[in-house]
């Protein structure tokens, strides 16, 4: 469907290509150093919530493997490393504190980018809220958005001068419906008010915590990353149609038309009944701070179904170990949807900042780890975003997610998205041919 001869000269000089992770999934050291919990850390012992019953006590040693680990990314000649800082490592409690041996952890892995030539994307929360300020109600709590501010503007005030780019939340839409409404992430509760109450207060600590770092003089680019499929009808019924309304209401309207539009779509407002928010004034003003940039992490289509859930399977399409469909035109239409509603809204350039697909891959006898499909999901990707160029978005760069194979949430060590192959029994990090074909795409030699 796509120019599968896509090459890295296609795109702009200026674009950036990346690999990202995320704290909790490969750091590990769950304890050192004065590290405190993350409800990710109390979520992992509640028996039956972990696919394979593990945690991220070890993931993947990156705590300790972190300069092997830059060095593999910097030899695949990408531009950007996208991490995560761990909240609790950095501030046990989250709020008085500051840990100095977290922190440090942290000056030598920017450091360690500057040195290798990669430019630093740090992400404030991807989703290892300290255990403490759940105690207090978490995010649900008003007060756990100060307690991000003041956060957000010590890494800004240690790290700000060295790092690129500075993300808030990553998809705030999992943290408010995964973890409070299905629960089927920490913090493990279930309650659609609760969950929209959440998201309130991530889109509000957001926009407070940008406004704060800038006001202390950060330079670095700020933004947000979203979740975000296009949504289609199951079936061409009105009903379904209906159903794609609705979801791409409450799923993408909701968060983008918070963030760029400073209010809430007026329709799924209403229908909320009582679960909607607790907004005081102000607010909206305050969420909807200018950004340079917005993250898109696309994975799949989604299609809404009026009756039964759409089953993915039923109709012999590709998918991934997730079960989930391979899609690249999905992130063509996504990205000429964004650029076609919210154009006048202030969109900010977009940045892929997580696209790749879990396969259950092994290490062949010969060494090798033959992951022909990720690398032709990745190609098939790379000319779906270059086509939504091609027709007008402006797109800066694109991360692969992930660097390595890690801890992915609730399937433990099950699903595998790395182009790294990692063996969790002996930390031995292999090169999958995806990685490879990466590196010779990054060169410009022809696959
Ligand atoms: O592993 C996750 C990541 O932490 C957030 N985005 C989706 C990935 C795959 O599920």
């Amino acid at each position: 469907m796509f120019n599968a001869d896509i090459s890295r000269t296609a795109f702009p000089a200026n674009f950036i290509w990346g690999v990202a992770t995320s704290a909790f999934q490969i750091e590990g050291a769950a304890d050192a150093d004065g590290k405190g919990p993350s409800i990710w850390d109390d979520f992992c012992r509640v028996p039956g919530v972990i696919a394979d019953a593990s945690d991220g006590r070890q993931a993947c040693e990156h705590y300790q493997r972190w300069a092997d680990d830059l060095d593999l990314v910097a030899s695949l000649g990408v531009d950007a490393y996208r991490f995560s800082i761990s909240w609790p490592r950095v501030q046990a409690l989250g709020s008085g504190a500051f840990n100095e041996a977290g922190f440090a952890f942290y000056e030598r892995l920017v450091d360690g980018m500057l040195a290798r030539g990669l430019k630093p994307f740090l992400t404030l929360n991807h989703w290892d809220l300290p255990s403490a300020l759940q105690a207090k109600g978490g995010w649900e709590d008003r007060d756990t958005v100060q307690c991000f501010v003041d956060y957000a503007c010590e890494v800004a005030r240690r790290l700000g001068d060295r790092v690129a780019s500075i993300c808030t939340h990553n998809e705030p839409w999992v943290i408010a419906v995964l973890g409070h409404e299905s629960g089927i992430f920490a913090p493990g509760i279930k309650s659609r008010a609760v969950a929209i109450q959440v998201a309130h207060h991530l889109f509000l600590s957001h926009g407070l915590s940008i406004t704060a770092m800038r006001a202390q003089g950060c330079k670095a680019d700020m933004g947000i990353v979203l979740n975000l499929s296009p949504i289609e009808p199951a079936t061409d019924s009105d009903a379904d149609r209906e159903a794609v309304r609705q979801a791409d209401g409450n799923d993408l309207r909701w968060y983008v038309e918070a963030l760029l539009c400073g209010e809430y779509p007026a329709e799924f407002w209403t229908a909320m009944g009582t679960d909607v928010p607790t907004v005081l004034p102000g607010d909206m003003q305050a969420m909807r701070v200018p950004m340079d940039f917005l993250g898109i992490n696309y994975y799949t289509r989604v299609k809404a179904s009026a009756g039964a859930p759409y089953d993915v399977k039923s109709g012999g399409l590709e998918v991934t170990d997730m079960g989930w469909e391979v899609y690249p035109q999905g992130i063509t239409n996504l990205l000429l949807r964004l650029h076609r509603d919210y154009a006048a809204n202030g969109l900010p350039p977009l940045i892929i900042t997580e696209n790749g697909a879990a396969f259950a891959d092994t290490v062949s006898a010969d060494g090798q780890v033959h992951d022909e499909p990720r690398l032709r999901y990745l190609q098939d990707h790379f000319a779906a975003v270059h086509e939504a160029m091609r027709q007008g978005v402006q797109v800066d760069g694109y991360f692969v997610w992930s660097l390595l194979d890690n801890f992915e949430w609730a399937s433990g060590y099950e699903k595998r998205f790395g182009i790294v192959h990692v063996d969790y029994a002996t930390q031995q990090r292999t090169l999958k041919q995806s990685a490879l074909w990466y590196r010779d795409f990054l060169r410009g030699q022809p696959s």
